[in-house]
């Protein structure tokens, strides 16, 4: 038997599953909890309520002391502490952030990790200043070719030790959308959203965002860290070398209508005209152009609100006539681009970028 290079166990390849979660995923679950999709009734997401993807330990780190190092191909290496970045010019904007993983769970079999349903979503207010203000103080080699964002979060990941780390190229680091964060909803970050400081990149899945973030490393070479070259890559097949998860998919999610079942979540609404809402968002700064709902075997046009910003959703709302019996209700987005919503499912190894439509069981009496 040739010894695994895993520490924790010998399988390397974590299988796909059919059926019921198993305990390592429950486990994932518990820590990771998702967003209320009432919630969306507002446009930012109370802080305690926003989703939560924590990979390894929340460290612990102190607000007072924490600094962060930037450093490697740069004219000035700098080591900056929250008030050095507070004084640089701030920025408030409401942000949409989503798992790549968010759907995971919809496909069948489903790629054992967090299991996600439609819940890993929330938009916050984060505040901060953005990126380029650093780098600029920092001046970032014209030879640069890849900025690394180190956590100070550590663990394994298929065997594999690493520190949270997540690049982007010179490029995309400079971008409006890319911000060192202080604050979330007007208060200072939480621990469980990367407190003190995290960064986000707006329009790009999570796993872009590095949180308790410590040191910025300006390197000559592509990055090849686990979490950028291997962990969030769409791959159709197990030997597919696979694309890198950058963007978010264009979305959409309904506020369940109605009252729940406790255990089902299924609906009731009574007969009538029942005012479906939701919100809609895509990635890159690309706006969203429609929203349809599947109602009574048809798409139907909803209303569409303004977005809060080019990196958050807007709201829709339509006016379904409600007839008595058992109905499925479906949304799906079109953005800008005219990239629109699946109805089925495409499959990826590790579950990334399921944009699938959501599907609301509701029993109308
Ligand atoms: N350091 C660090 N940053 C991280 C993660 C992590 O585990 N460690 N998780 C990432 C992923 S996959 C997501 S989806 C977002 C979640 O951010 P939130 O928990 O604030 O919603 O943080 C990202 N940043
Ligand atoms: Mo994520």
């Amino acid at each position: 038997m040739t010894p695994s290079k895993n520490p924790f166990y010998d399988t390397v390849e974590r299988p796909h599953r059919e059926g019921g979660v198993g305990p390592e995923e429950l486990g994932l679950a518990n820590r990771n909890h998702g967003f209320p999709l009432e919630l969306m009734r507002s446009d930012i997401t109370p802080a305690g309520l926003h989703y939560l993807l924590i990979h390894f330990d929340i460290p612990e780190l102190n607000r007072e002391s924490h600094s962060l190092k930037v450093s490697g191909a740069v004219e000035n290496e700098l080591t900056l502490s929250l008030a050095d970045l507070e004084a640089l010019p701030a920025v408030t904007m409401p942000i949409t952030l989503e798992c790549a993983g968010n759907g995971r769970a919809r496909l069948d079999p489903r790629p054992a990790s967090m299991p996600w349903q439609c819940e890993a979503i929330g938009t916050a207010e984060w505040t901060g200043t953005p990126l380029r203000h650093v780098l600029e103080r920092a001046g970032v080699s014209p030879q640069a070719a890849d900025i690394v964002f180190t956590g100070a979060d550590r663990g394994a990941d298929n065997g594999v030790i690493h520190d949270y780390a997540r690049s982007l190229t010179p490029e995309e680091a400079a971008g409006d959308n890319v911000l060192l964060v202080y604050g979330m909803n007007g208060a200072p970050l939480l621990p469980q959203h990367g407190a003190p400081l995290r960064l986000i990149v707006a329009g790009w899945y999570g796993m872009a965002s590095v949180k308790w973030l410590n040191r910025i490393d300006v390197i000559k070479e592509r990055f090849d860290g686990h979490q950028q070259t291997t962990c969030y890559m769409y791959r159709e097949r197990p030997d597919d070398p696979g694309t890198p998860v950058s963007t978010i998919r264009v979305k959409s999610l309904m506020v369940p209508p109605g009252m729940p079942d406790w255990f089902t979540r299924e609906r009731l609404c009574p007969p009538g005209v029942v005012q479906l809402q939701g919100r809609a968002w895509s990635g890159a700064g690309v706006p969203v152009a429609r929203v349809e709902v599947f109602a009574d075997g048809n798409w139907h046009d909803a209303d569409l609100k303004p977005a809060l910003s080019d990196y958050a959703w807007r709201g829709w709302t339509f006016d379904w006539q409600a007839k008595p019996g058992r109905h499925e209700l479906m949304c799906r987005a079109t953005d800008a681009n005219g990239d629109v919503q699946p109805v089925e499912a495409r499959w990826d190894e590790s579950g990334l970028g399921n944009n699938a439509v959501q599907r609301v069981v509701v029993h109308v009496r």
